[in-house]
């Protein structure tokens, strides 16, 4: 049905009018023409009554604390649907609060539409210093893929359209729609409105590489004593799930995930060498990059985690061209939509192909194994306080009983200890802080996840991080998701244990020590837990996930056990100056 409004009221004396439609119903018919079923916002002039009307018109409309978690909820959503998750916001601080979500779903490939609404064009153009005044369109455009004004009703179709094609096709990214409020109380015939709406056609089209592309990348695969695939985020959003799991297991070629793209194939699977991350890259003499790429999480292609500079060939899959050569020489590159690449590589491999030779994969598995061997005691210790080994060993064994709950992550040691402790077992189950390793994502993704699939979400948070979005418990709530967020607190960032050298303040890194992240969750109805054992943890999760309800376990961490900046500390730079002793 769409949301044709009675604008004037017809009475017995009066010729009928003709049915008419505004900018308001013109908006929620444009997404909903599109498949668009859920709006993430802040309500607020001038886009209050949009948010009531979607909802009464059957729209899902989401609302948050801060903009900035509803951007990251439908940054999260376009990830995880392939369709742009929809952020809806007020002007110039509105605005501006969702900003970061838009630049951070760009930056990860991430397809989302910031609709913001703006004051007057007249006003802002002149800085006549109009409500919320501010030059929106310009200060979106670097930050996104695309950004579009639309001043008349007939162009909302349009401008929705324009939207939608921008954040799917080629590399997904954000884009950022500007509604002035004016045009929403624009009247005009809703059947010529009806006319002005636009379905996108195949919104992200198939993009074919070129045979000869295939050839040379299967050429060079070929030739190699030790490949191994990478497997990216773009990977997993691509959502060629089989064709990816045939090109591992038919190529016999291993395979690292990405940190989104865990789960993708299970982490367990014989081909798997993400347990030995750091030989599989450093002895590669010819690597497969699906959807990933080689920025500062893969050492740029270069550099000490690599082998001696030349010794590693790149054959690289990518939708962006331009992705191509960013870094190092790309030997073979494939542009195309990975779908299509991957199954034409395995069409290529035909059934003559020759698996690599043993010992690589020999030597990949005994490190694997030796890797695994290692780790195995820390994540048994019972030890109280808990060390993060314990607690991410706990939580480890409740995922693999859950395969299908969605784990969100964020923090420091945090997020590096569990991304290389918890096994992944389904694609898409993994959600974390991406490209710009930001803090903040964490209740926004978890909210979009349970909204979009329906399904259990864990969230793993370190305390800082938590802070970041922690008002969004009340989100939660509200809308009694399925979420548990488990906060790893150790008092502080990376570590709870600094202080001021001058004994004035607290030193930067720490919180108040002890706090109680539960009672947040039970201030809103939620229900909390207290735990200081992995097997109170164990507890405390299992009877959350099964109630699914939302509930926050603050799992009690040794302050003492991590590390500065987790497993990234060497990018910290040195001061120059020796400290006097
Ligand atoms: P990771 O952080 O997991 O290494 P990146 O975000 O660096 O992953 O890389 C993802 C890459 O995937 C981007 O370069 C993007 O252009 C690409 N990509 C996204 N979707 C597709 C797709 N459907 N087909 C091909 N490439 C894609
Ligand atoms: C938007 C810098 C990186 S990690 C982190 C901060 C503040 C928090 C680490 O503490 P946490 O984890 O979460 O308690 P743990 O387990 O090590 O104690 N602002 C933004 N993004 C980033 N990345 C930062 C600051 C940072
Ligand atoms: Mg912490």
């Amino acid at each position: 049905m769409t949301a044709l409004a009675k604008i004037v009221h017809t009475t017995p004396e009066v010729e009928a009018e003709p049915d008419l439609t505004d900018g308001f119903h013109l908006v929620i018919d444009a997404l909903k023409l599109n498949g668009i079923e859920t709006i993430y916002g802040v309500p607020g002039i001038p886009i209050t009554d949009l948010g009531r009307m979607a909802q009464a018109e059957g729209m899902r409309v989401i609302s948050f604390r801060h903009e900035q978690h509803a951007g990251n909820a439908a940054a999260i959503a376009g990830f995880l649907t392939q369709k742009p998750g929809i952020c809806l916001t007020v002007s110039a601080p509105g605005f501006l609060n969702g900003l970061t979500a838009l630049a951070n779903a760009t930056t990860n490939c991430f397809p989302m539409i910031l609709i913001s609404g703006s004051s007057e064009r007249e006003i802002v153009d002149l800085q006549q210093g109009d409500y919320e005044e501010m030059d929106q369109l310009a200060i979106a455009k670097p930050l996104c893929k695309a950004a579009f004004r639309v001043l008349h009703a007939a162009d909302i179709g349009i401008g929705v359209a324009r939207a939608i094609r921008a954040a799917c096709s080629g590399r997904p990214g954000g884009v950022y729609l500007d509604l002035p409020a004016k045009l929403f109380a624009q009247v005009m015939d809703a059947e010529a409105g009806r006319q002005s709406l636009v379905k996108v056609i195949d919104p992200a089209p198939a993009q074919r590489p070129a045979p000869e592309a295939i050839a040379r990348a299967l050429d060079v695969l070929k030739s190699a004593k030790r490949p191994l695939i990478v497997l990216g985020k773009g990977a997993a959003y691509a959502q060629a799930d089989e064709a990816i799991r045939a090109l591992v297991e038919t190529s016999g070629i291993p395979y690292v995930p990405m940190s989104m793209a865990k789960g993708l194939l299970p982490d367990t699977h014989p081909l798997s060498a993400g347990a030995a991350r750091s030989t599989a890259l450093k002895d590669s003499d010819v690597v497969l990059l699906i959807g990933a790429r080689l920025n500062w999480l893969l050492s740029h292609g270069k550099g000490k985690s690599w082998g001696e500079p030349g010794s590693t060939k790149f054959i690289q899959i990518d939708i962006e061209p331009r992705e191509m050569d960013s870094n190092v020489e790309i030997v073979a590159p494939v542009v195309g939509d990975i779908a299509s690449c991957v199954q034409a590589l395995l069409d290529g491999m035909g059934k003559g192909w020759q698996q690599p030779p043993s010992d690589w994969i020999e030597t990949l598995k005994t490190k694997r194994e030796a890797n695994i061997a290692k780790m195995a005691p820390k994540l048994m210790s019972n030890a109280s306080p808990m060390t993060f080994h314990a607690a991410l060993g706990a939580l480890r064994t409740i995922v693999k009983e859950r395969p299908d709950a969605i784990l969100v992550n964020e923090g420091a040691n945090t997020l590096d200890l569990a991304r290389g402790i918890i096994d992944m077992y389904q694609p898409r189950k993994r959600l974390d802080v991406g490209t710009w390793g930001i803090m903040g994502i964490g209740m926004g993704f978890a909210v979009a996840a349970a909204v979009e699939t329906g399904k259990p979400v864990l969230c793993v948070e370190g305390d800082s991080a938590f802070g970041f979005s922690g008002m969004e418990v009340e989100t939660i709530c509200r809308y009694g998701l399925p979420v548990c967020i488990v906060v790893f607190n150790n008092n502080g960032i990376y570590r709870g244990t600094d202080t001021d050298p001058t004994g004035r303040d607290p030193a930067t890194t720490v919180f108040v020590p002890d706090s109680r992240y539960d009672r947040m969750m039970e201030a809103f109805g939620g229900v909390g837990y207290h735990v200081t054992t992995p097997d109170e943890l164990t507890r405390a999760v299992n009877e959350a996930m099964n109630s699914g309800r939302p509930a926050l376990v603050n799992a009690v961490i040794d302050p003492a056990a991590g590390s500065e900046s987790g497993n990234i500390g060497s990018l910290n730079p040195q001061s120059g100056i020796k400290k006097k002793k």
